[in-house]
Protein backbone atom coordinates (compact mmCIF):
# COMPACT_ATOMS: atom_id res chain seq x y z
CA UNK A 1 0.00 0.00 0.00
CA UNK A 2 1.71 3.27 -0.91
CA UNK A 3 2.29 6.26 1.91
CA UNK A 4 -0.40 8.47 -0.34
CA UNK A 5 -3.44 6.03 -0.04
CA UNK A 6 -1.92 3.61 2.66
CA UNK A 7 -5.33 5.84 5.59
CA UNK A 8 -7.53 5.57 2.44
CA UNK A 9 -10.90 4.23 3.39
CA UNK A 10 -14.50 3.45 2.31
CA UNK A 11 -17.38 5.33 3.29
CA UNK A 12 -19.20 2.53 5.17
CA UNK A 13 -22.35 4.48 5.70
CA UNK A 14 -22.56 5.55 2.03
CA UNK A 15 -22.06 1.47 1.36
CA UNK A 16 -24.92 0.71 3.43
CA UNK A 17 -27.81 2.92 2.67
CA UNK A 18 -26.72 2.09 -1.01
CA UNK A 19 -27.50 -1.32 -0.37
CA UNK A 20 -30.62 -0.37 1.27
CA UNK A 21 -31.62 1.69 -1.21
CA UNK A 22 -31.66 -0.65 -3.88
CA UNK A 23 -33.10 -3.29 -1.69
CA UNK A 24 -36.69 -1.59 -2.84
CA UNK A 25 -35.97 -2.94 -6.23
CA UNK A 26 -38.00 -6.76 -5.90
CA UNK A 27 -38.11 -6.22 -2.08
CA UNK A 28 -40.54 -9.23 -0.64
CA UNK A 29 -42.56 -8.32 2.20
CA UNK A 30 -40.57 -10.81 3.92
CA UNK A 31 -37.40 -8.06 4.28
CA UNK A 32 -35.85 -9.96 1.40
CA UNK A 33 -34.92 -9.47 -2.60
CA UNK A 34 -37.36 -11.30 -5.30
CA UNK A 35 -35.21 -9.94 -8.24
CA UNK A 36 -34.77 -12.63 -10.90
CA UNK A 37 -32.64 -12.03 -14.06
CA UNK A 38 -33.93 -10.27 -16.55
CA UNK A 39 -37.56 -9.15 -15.10
CA UNK A 40 -38.74 -6.19 -14.75
CA UNK A 41 -37.40 -5.25 -11.31
CA UNK A 42 -33.75 -6.24 -12.06
CA UNK A 43 -34.37 -3.51 -15.15
CA UNK A 44 -35.11 -0.51 -13.04
CA UNK A 45 -31.98 -1.78 -10.40
CA UNK A 46 -30.03 -1.59 -13.83
CA UNK A 47 -30.81 1.77 -14.56
CA UNK A 48 -30.57 2.72 -11.22
CA UNK A 49 -26.89 1.66 -11.23
CA UNK A 50 -25.99 2.81 -14.85
CA UNK A 51 -27.09 6.26 -13.45
CA UNK A 52 -25.34 5.73 -10.56
CA UNK A 53 -22.16 4.60 -12.40
CA UNK A 54 -22.15 7.50 -14.66
CA UNK A 55 -22.76 10.30 -11.96
CA UNK A 56 -19.38 8.72 -10.45
CA UNK A 57 -17.84 9.46 -13.73
CA UNK A 58 -17.31 6.04 -15.06
CA UNK A 59 -17.88 5.19 -18.47
CA UNK A 60 -20.78 2.17 -18.87
CA UNK A 61 -21.11 -0.23 -21.49
CA UNK A 62 -23.44 -3.09 -22.07
CA UNK A 63 -22.64 -6.73 -23.99
CA UNK A 64 -25.11 -8.55 -25.85
CA UNK A 65 -25.90 -10.78 -22.69
CA UNK A 66 -26.44 -7.70 -20.96
CA UNK A 67 -23.60 -7.53 -18.90
CA UNK A 68 -23.11 -3.73 -17.72
CA UNK A 69 -19.31 -2.85 -17.50
CA UNK A 70 -18.42 0.52 -16.26
CA UNK A 71 -15.12 1.84 -16.85
CA UNK A 72 -12.93 4.18 -14.33
CA UNK A 73 -10.15 5.85 -16.49
CA UNK A 74 -6.14 5.04 -15.45
CA UNK A 75 -3.08 7.18 -16.36
CA UNK A 76 -1.86 4.35 -18.27
CA UNK A 77 -4.26 3.81 -20.80
CA UNK A 78 -2.57 0.94 -22.73
CA UNK A 79 -2.92 -1.59 -19.43
CA UNK A 80 -5.85 -4.00 -19.13
CA UNK A 81 -8.75 -2.38 -16.05
CA UNK A 82 -8.19 -4.38 -13.09
CA UNK A 83 -11.72 -5.46 -12.81
CA UNK A 84 -14.30 -5.95 -9.76
CA UNK A 85 -17.83 -6.56 -9.49
CA UNK A 86 -20.30 -9.23 -9.18
CA UNK A 87 -24.01 -9.50 -9.46
CA UNK A 88 -27.34 -7.55 -9.12
CA UNK A 89 -29.73 -10.49 -10.14
CA UNK A 90 -31.40 -12.65 -6.77
CA UNK A 91 -33.25 -15.73 -6.17
CA UNK A 92 -36.79 -15.76 -5.74
CA UNK A 93 -36.44 -15.66 -1.99
CA UNK A 94 -32.90 -13.99 -2.50
CA UNK A 95 -31.38 -11.92 0.36
CA UNK A 96 -30.40 -7.86 0.16
CA UNK A 97 -26.63 -8.95 -0.01
CA UNK A 98 -25.71 -12.33 -2.38
CA UNK A 99 -24.04 -10.52 -5.16
CA UNK A 100 -25.30 -6.66 -4.38
CA UNK A 101 -22.94 -6.75 -1.95
CA UNK A 102 -19.86 -7.22 -4.46
CA UNK A 103 -21.13 -5.05 -6.83
CA UNK A 104 -22.07 -2.09 -4.64
CA UNK A 105 -18.99 -2.03 -2.66
CA UNK A 106 -17.10 -1.42 -6.33
CA UNK A 107 -19.15 1.18 -6.44
CA UNK A 108 -18.27 2.46 -3.35
CA UNK A 109 -14.47 2.20 -4.22
CA UNK A 110 -14.58 4.48 -7.27
CA UNK A 111 -16.77 6.84 -4.92
CA UNK A 112 -13.96 6.39 -2.42
CA UNK A 113 -11.64 7.14 -5.14
CA UNK A 114 -12.90 10.17 -6.47
CA UNK A 115 -13.77 11.96 -3.45
CA UNK A 116 -9.78 11.41 -2.92
CA UNK A 117 -9.33 12.66 -5.89
CA UNK A 118 -6.84 9.43 -6.73
CA UNK A 119 -5.86 8.56 -10.18
CA UNK A 120 -4.69 4.58 -10.57
CA UNK A 121 -1.85 3.68 -13.27
CA UNK A 122 -3.97 0.72 -14.55
CA UNK A 123 -8.07 1.92 -15.57
CA UNK A 124 -10.31 0.04 -12.99
CA UNK A 125 -13.48 -2.14 -14.20
CA UNK A 126 -17.05 -2.35 -12.34
CA UNK A 127 -19.23 -5.27 -14.29
CA UNK A 128 -22.68 -6.70 -13.16
CA UNK A 129 -22.56 -9.51 -14.76
CA UNK A 130 -26.17 -10.77 -16.33
CA UNK A 131 -27.86 -13.97 -14.57
CA UNK A 132 -25.14 -15.50 -11.91
CA UNK A 133 -28.14 -17.50 -9.73
CA UNK A 134 -29.02 -19.39 -13.29
CA UNK A 135 -32.73 -19.30 -11.25
CA UNK A 136 -34.62 -18.61 -13.93
CA UNK A 137 -32.60 -19.25 -16.74
CA UNK A 138 -29.37 -22.75 -16.68
CA UNK A 139 -26.83 -22.27 -16.29
CA UNK A 140 -25.78 -20.11 -13.25
CA UNK A 141 -23.26 -18.10 -13.72
CA UNK A 142 -24.19 -17.68 -17.13
CA UNK A 143 -22.72 -14.35 -18.72
CA UNK A 144 -19.60 -14.50 -17.26
CA UNK A 145 -19.25 -18.35 -18.50
CA UNK A 146 -19.84 -17.21 -21.98
CA UNK A 147 -17.41 -14.27 -21.48
CA UNK A 148 -14.78 -16.82 -19.94
CA UNK A 149 -15.62 -19.01 -24.11
CA UNK A 150 -18.16 -21.94 -22.31
CA UNK A 151 -21.07 -21.00 -23.74
CA UNK A 152 -21.41 -19.10 -27.35
CA UNK A 153 -23.71 -16.19 -26.82
CA UNK A 154 -26.01 -17.24 -29.33
CA UNK A 155 -26.86 -20.56 -27.06
CA UNK A 156 -27.38 -18.32 -23.95
CA UNK A 157 -29.67 -15.76 -26.20
CA UNK A 158 -31.51 -18.84 -27.28
CA UNK A 159 -32.27 -20.67 -23.76
CA UNK A 160 -35.42 -20.37 -22.20
CA UNK A 161 -36.88 -20.32 -18.55
CA UNK A 162 -40.25 -22.67 -17.50
CA UNK A 163 -42.94 -19.81 -19.63
CA UNK A 164 -40.77 -20.61 -22.57
CA UNK A 165 -39.13 -17.04 -22.67
CA UNK A 166 -35.80 -16.45 -24.34
CA UNK A 167 -32.37 -14.98 -23.11
CA UNK A 168 -32.66 -12.68 -25.98
CA UNK A 169 -36.35 -12.24 -25.23
CA UNK A 170 -36.05 -11.02 -22.43
CA UNK A 171 -32.86 -9.10 -22.37
CA UNK A 172 -35.06 -6.63 -25.39
CA UNK A 173 -38.11 -6.68 -22.59
CA UNK A 174 -35.82 -4.59 -20.52
CA UNK A 175 -33.58 -2.89 -23.35
CA UNK A 176 -30.51 -4.66 -22.36
CA UNK A 177 -29.60 -6.66 -25.43
CA UNK A 178 -26.29 -4.55 -25.43
CA UNK A 179 -24.11 -4.00 -28.77
CA UNK A 180 -20.85 -4.92 -27.24
CA UNK A 181 -20.03 -8.93 -28.62
CA UNK A 182 -19.47 -11.02 -25.39
CA UNK A 183 -15.87 -11.96 -24.18
CA UNK A 184 -13.77 -8.76 -26.11
CA UNK A 185 -14.12 -6.56 -22.95
CA UNK A 186 -10.48 -6.19 -21.58
CA UNK A 187 -10.24 -7.95 -18.54
CA UNK A 188 -6.51 -7.87 -16.57
CA UNK A 189 -7.29 -8.97 -13.17
CA UNK A 190 -10.50 -9.76 -11.31
CA UNK A 191 -11.39 -9.30 -7.96
CA UNK A 192 -14.61 -10.41 -6.71
CA UNK A 193 -16.16 -9.12 -3.14
CA UNK A 194 -18.75 -11.53 -1.54
CA UNK A 195 -20.64 -12.51 1.57
CA UNK A 196 -19.42 -16.18 2.49
CA UNK A 197 -22.77 -17.98 2.33
CA UNK A 198 -21.49 -20.49 4.91
CA UNK A 199 -21.19 -20.18 8.53
CA UNK A 200 -17.56 -20.41 9.09
CA UNK A 201 -16.43 -17.08 8.89
CA UNK A 202 -19.00 -16.30 11.67
CA UNK A 203 -17.98 -19.33 13.61
CA UNK A 204 -14.83 -18.51 13.72
CA UNK A 205 -14.91 -14.71 14.47
CA UNK A 206 -12.92 -14.09 11.49
CA UNK A 207 -13.92 -10.75 9.14
CA UNK A 208 -11.90 -11.57 6.23
CA UNK A 209 -12.03 -14.64 4.08
CA UNK A 210 -9.22 -15.10 1.26
CA UNK A 211 -10.71 -17.52 -1.30
CA UNK A 212 -8.48 -19.80 -2.77
CA UNK A 213 -10.82 -21.22 -5.33
CA UNK A 214 -14.28 -22.51 -5.56
CA UNK A 215 -15.73 -26.10 -5.50
CA UNK A 216 -17.02 -28.76 -8.54
CA UNK A 217 -21.04 -28.09 -9.27
CA UNK A 218 -22.74 -30.37 -11.06
CA UNK A 219 -26.60 -30.08 -12.54
CA UNK A 220 -28.60 -32.65 -13.39
CA UNK A 221 -32.41 -32.94 -14.70
CA UNK A 222 -34.46 -35.93 -14.53
CA UNK A 223 -37.86 -36.66 -15.55
CA UNK A 224 -39.86 -40.14 -13.75
CA UNK A 225 -42.26 -41.63 -15.65
CA UNK A 226 -45.05 -44.23 -13.64
CA UNK A 227 -48.23 -44.30 -14.41
CA UNK A 228 -51.11 -42.27 -13.44
CA UNK A 229 -53.84 -44.60 -11.74
CA UNK A 230 -57.06 -44.26 -9.70
CA UNK A 231 -56.07 -43.29 -5.97
CA UNK A 232 -59.10 -44.68 -4.47
CA UNK A 233 -58.73 -48.49 -6.42
CA UNK A 234 -55.31 -48.97 -7.37
CA UNK A 235 -53.80 -51.40 -4.29
CA UNK A 236 -50.58 -50.23 -3.35
CA UNK A 237 -48.17 -53.48 -4.61
CA UNK A 238 -49.91 -52.48 -7.90
CA UNK A 239 -48.93 -48.51 -8.23
CA UNK A 240 -46.05 -47.07 -10.49
CA UNK A 241 -45.83 -44.02 -8.11
CA UNK A 242 -42.92 -41.61 -9.83
CA UNK A 243 -43.10 -39.46 -6.36
CA UNK A 244 -42.52 -41.94 -4.67
CA UNK A 245 -39.55 -43.06 -6.67
CA UNK A 246 -38.15 -38.87 -6.33
CA UNK A 247 -38.67 -39.35 -2.77
CA UNK A 248 -36.31 -42.43 -2.52
CA UNK A 249 -34.07 -40.75 -5.17
CA UNK A 250 -33.92 -37.35 -3.23
CA UNK A 251 -33.41 -39.54 0.47
CA UNK A 252 -30.66 -41.83 -2.02
CA UNK A 253 -28.92 -38.38 -3.08
CA UNK A 254 -28.54 -37.13 0.71
CA UNK A 255 -27.05 -40.58 1.79
CA UNK A 256 -24.91 -40.09 -0.88
CA UNK A 257 -23.38 -36.74 -0.21
CA UNK A 258 -23.39 -37.62 3.44
CA UNK A 259 -21.45 -40.60 2.62
CA UNK A 260 -18.57 -38.07 0.78
CA UNK A 261 -19.59 -35.82 4.66
CA UNK A 262 -18.45 -32.90 4.92
CA UNK A 263 -17.02 -32.09 1.70
CA UNK A 264 -19.96 -33.03 -0.74
CA UNK A 265 -23.50 -31.17 -1.21
CA UNK A 266 -26.90 -32.20 -2.96
CA UNK A 267 -29.78 -30.69 -3.55
CA UNK A 268 -32.93 -31.45 -5.24
CA UNK A 269 -34.80 -27.94 -5.16
CA UNK A 270 -37.04 -28.06 -7.71
CA UNK A 271 -39.52 -31.20 -8.59
CA UNK A 272 -43.26 -30.95 -10.23
CA UNK A 273 -45.77 -33.69 -10.86
CA UNK A 274 -47.27 -33.35 -14.51
CA UNK A 275 -50.62 -33.02 -13.88
CA UNK A 276 -51.34 -33.04 -10.56
CA UNK A 277 -54.32 -34.26 -8.99
CA UNK A 278 -55.40 -34.78 -5.33
CA UNK A 279 -57.27 -38.24 -6.52
CA UNK A 280 -55.07 -39.45 -8.92
CA UNK A 281 -51.25 -41.18 -8.27
CA UNK A 282 -48.24 -39.19 -9.77
CA UNK A 283 -47.14 -40.72 -13.33
CA UNK A 284 -44.84 -38.08 -14.01
CA UNK A 285 -42.20 -36.14 -12.25
CA UNK A 286 -39.65 -33.44 -13.40
CA UNK A 287 -36.95 -32.47 -10.93
CA UNK A 288 -33.62 -30.89 -10.76
CA UNK A 289 -30.24 -32.11 -8.91
CA UNK A 290 -27.45 -30.16 -7.54
CA UNK A 291 -24.37 -31.97 -6.67
CA UNK A 292 -21.29 -29.97 -5.69
CA UNK A 293 -17.74 -31.09 -4.20
CA UNK A 294 -14.27 -29.52 -3.99
CA UNK A 295 -13.09 -32.99 -5.73
CA UNK A 296 -13.65 -33.64 -9.58
CA UNK A 297 -13.51 -37.26 -9.03
CA UNK A 298 -15.74 -37.28 -5.76
CA UNK A 299 -18.43 -35.49 -8.27
CA UNK A 300 -17.82 -38.48 -11.06
CA UNK A 301 -17.85 -41.43 -8.06
CA UNK A 302 -21.08 -39.65 -6.06
CA UNK A 303 -22.55 -39.03 -9.92
CA UNK A 304 -21.98 -42.96 -10.05
CA UNK A 305 -23.45 -43.94 -6.90
CA UNK A 306 -26.55 -41.68 -7.90
CA UNK A 307 -26.97 -43.43 -11.12
CA UNK A 308 -26.64 -46.86 -9.30
CA UNK A 309 -29.53 -46.40 -6.74
CA UNK A 310 -31.15 -44.85 -9.86
CA UNK A 311 -31.18 -47.96 -11.69
CA UNK A 312 -32.08 -49.84 -8.39
CA UNK A 313 -35.35 -48.01 -7.18
CA UNK A 314 -36.41 -47.98 -11.06
CA UNK A 315 -36.65 -51.55 -11.51
CA UNK A 316 -38.10 -52.11 -7.98
CA UNK A 317 -40.94 -49.77 -8.53
CA UNK A 318 -41.47 -50.64 -12.38
CA UNK A 319 -40.63 -46.77 -13.34
CA UNK A 320 -38.52 -45.02 -16.52
CA UNK A 321 -36.14 -42.47 -14.71
CA UNK A 322 -33.91 -40.40 -17.07
CA UNK A 323 -31.22 -38.73 -15.69
CA UNK A 324 -29.69 -35.56 -17.82
CA UNK A 325 -26.37 -33.62 -16.36
CA UNK A 326 -26.79 -30.60 -17.85
CA UNK A 327 -24.01 -28.62 -16.49
CA UNK A 328 -20.79 -29.36 -14.98
CA UNK A 329 -18.40 -26.79 -13.60
CA UNK A 330 -15.24 -28.01 -12.82
CA UNK A 331 -13.18 -27.16 -8.84
CA UNK A 332 -11.32 -23.85 -10.14
CA UNK A 333 -8.39 -22.61 -8.17
CA UNK A 334 -8.03 -18.70 -7.95
CA UNK A 335 -4.50 -17.12 -8.62
CA UNK A 336 -2.17 -17.46 -6.30
CA UNK A 337 -0.61 -14.21 -6.77
CA UNK A 338 -4.09 -12.51 -6.50
CA UNK A 339 -4.88 -14.39 -3.52
CA UNK A 340 -2.01 -13.09 -2.00
CA UNK A 341 -2.29 -9.43 -2.52
CA UNK A 342 -5.73 -9.79 -0.73
CA UNK A 343 -4.32 -11.59 2.27
CA UNK A 344 -1.90 -8.57 1.90
CA UNK A 345 -4.64 -6.14 2.04
CA UNK A 346 -6.69 -7.47 4.76
CA UNK A 347 -3.16 -7.73 6.42
CA UNK A 348 -1.95 -4.32 6.77
CA UNK A 349 -6.09 -3.43 7.41
CA UNK A 350 -5.49 -5.33 10.59
CA UNK A 351 -8.46 -7.54 9.65
CA UNK A 352 -9.06 -10.98 11.04
CA UNK A 353 -8.46 -13.65 7.81
CA UNK A 354 -8.39 -17.05 7.01
CA UNK A 355 -7.81 -19.03 4.16
CA UNK A 356 -11.00 -20.83 2.51
CA UNK A 357 -12.38 -22.57 -0.63
CA UNK A 358 -16.27 -21.35 -2.05
CA UNK A 359 -19.10 -23.76 -1.66
CA UNK A 360 -21.07 -21.48 -3.50
CA UNK A 361 -20.26 -20.46 -7.21
CA UNK A 362 -19.50 -17.09 -8.39
CA UNK A 363 -18.61 -15.25 -11.70
CA UNK A 364 -15.27 -15.05 -10.53
CA UNK A 365 -14.56 -18.74 -10.81
CA UNK A 366 -15.58 -18.29 -14.50
CA UNK A 367 -12.92 -15.36 -14.51
CA UNK A 368 -9.98 -17.34 -13.12
CA UNK A 369 -10.60 -19.50 -16.87
CA UNK A 370 -9.13 -16.19 -18.68
CA UNK A 371 -7.98 -13.89 -16.32
CA UNK A 372 -5.48 -13.76 -12.79
CA UNK A 373 -8.47 -13.57 -10.20
CA UNK A 374 -9.59 -14.28 -6.76
CA UNK A 375 -12.37 -13.63 -3.42
CA UNK A 376 -13.14 -11.75 -1.06
CA UNK A 377 -15.36 -12.96 1.65
CA UNK A 378 -16.66 -11.47 5.01
CA UNK A 379 -19.10 -13.49 7.01
CA UNK A 380 -23.42 -13.85 6.94
CA UNK A 381 -25.43 -14.06 9.54
CA UNK A 382 -25.70 -18.00 10.85
CA UNK A 383 -24.27 -18.66 6.96
CA UNK A 384 -27.67 -18.54 5.44
CA UNK A 385 -27.96 -17.48 2.28
CA UNK A 386 -30.78 -17.90 -0.67
CA UNK A 387 -33.11 -17.34 1.82
CA UNK A 388 -35.19 -14.12 2.48
CA UNK A 389 -33.56 -13.46 6.01
CA UNK A 390 -30.01 -13.06 4.40
CA UNK A 391 -28.14 -10.88 6.92
CA UNK A 392 -24.36 -9.20 7.55
CA UNK A 393 -23.22 -5.81 9.04
CA UNK A 394 -22.30 -2.69 7.84
CA UNK A 395 -18.94 -3.31 9.77
CA UNK A 396 -18.24 -6.26 8.09
CA UNK A 397 -19.54 -5.14 4.59
CA UNK A 398 -16.95 -2.30 5.13
CA UNK A 399 -14.15 -3.73 5.98
CA UNK A 400 -14.91 -6.26 3.01
CA UNK A 401 -15.00 -3.43 1.07
CA UNK A 402 -11.73 -1.56 2.26
CA UNK A 403 -10.41 -4.98 1.72
CA UNK A 404 -11.11 -4.64 -2.10
CA UNK A 405 -9.83 -1.10 -2.54
CA UNK A 406 -6.32 -1.91 -0.83
CA UNK A 407 -6.30 -5.03 -3.25
CA UNK A 408 -7.53 -2.89 -6.22
CA UNK A 409 -5.44 -0.20 -5.89
CA UNK A 410 -2.25 -2.62 -5.05
CA UNK A 411 -3.27 -4.46 -8.28
CA UNK A 412 -3.64 -1.34 -10.68
CA UNK A 413 -0.70 0.47 -9.59
CA UNK A 414 2.08 -2.53 -9.33
CA UNK A 415 4.72 -2.26 -12.39
CA UNK A 416 2.93 -3.32 -15.16
O1 LIG B 1 -25.48 -21.68 -7.18
C1 LIG B 1 -24.62 -20.93 -6.70
O2 LIG B 1 -23.71 -21.36 -6.05
C2 LIG B 1 -24.70 -19.44 -6.91
O3 LIG B 1 -25.33 -18.87 -5.81
N1 LIG B 1 -25.40 -19.10 -8.12
MN1 LIG C 1 -23.85 -14.71 -5.55
MN1 LIG D 1 -26.62 -16.81 -5.07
Amino acid sequence: MNTTTHNLRVDGSRLWSTIMETAAFGATPAGGLNRLTLSAEDGRVRDWFRDACEAAGLEVGVDALGTQFALRKGRDTSRAPVACGSHLDTQPTGGRFDGILGTLAGLEVMRALNDAGIETEAPLLLVNWTNEEGSRFAPAMMASAAYAGEFTAEDILSRRDAAGISVAEALDAIGYRGDEPVGTRRIGRFVELHIEQGPILEAENTTIGVVEGGQGIAWFDGTITGFESHAGTTPMPRRRDALLGLAEIALGAEAIARAYWPSAVATVGEAVIGAPSRNVVPGQVRFTLDLRDPKSETLDAAEAALRERIAEIAARRNLAVELTRIWRKEPVPFDPAIVASVQGAAEALGLSHRRMVSGAGHDACNLAARVPTAMIFVPCRDGVSHNESESATQGDCTAGANVLLHTLLALANAPA
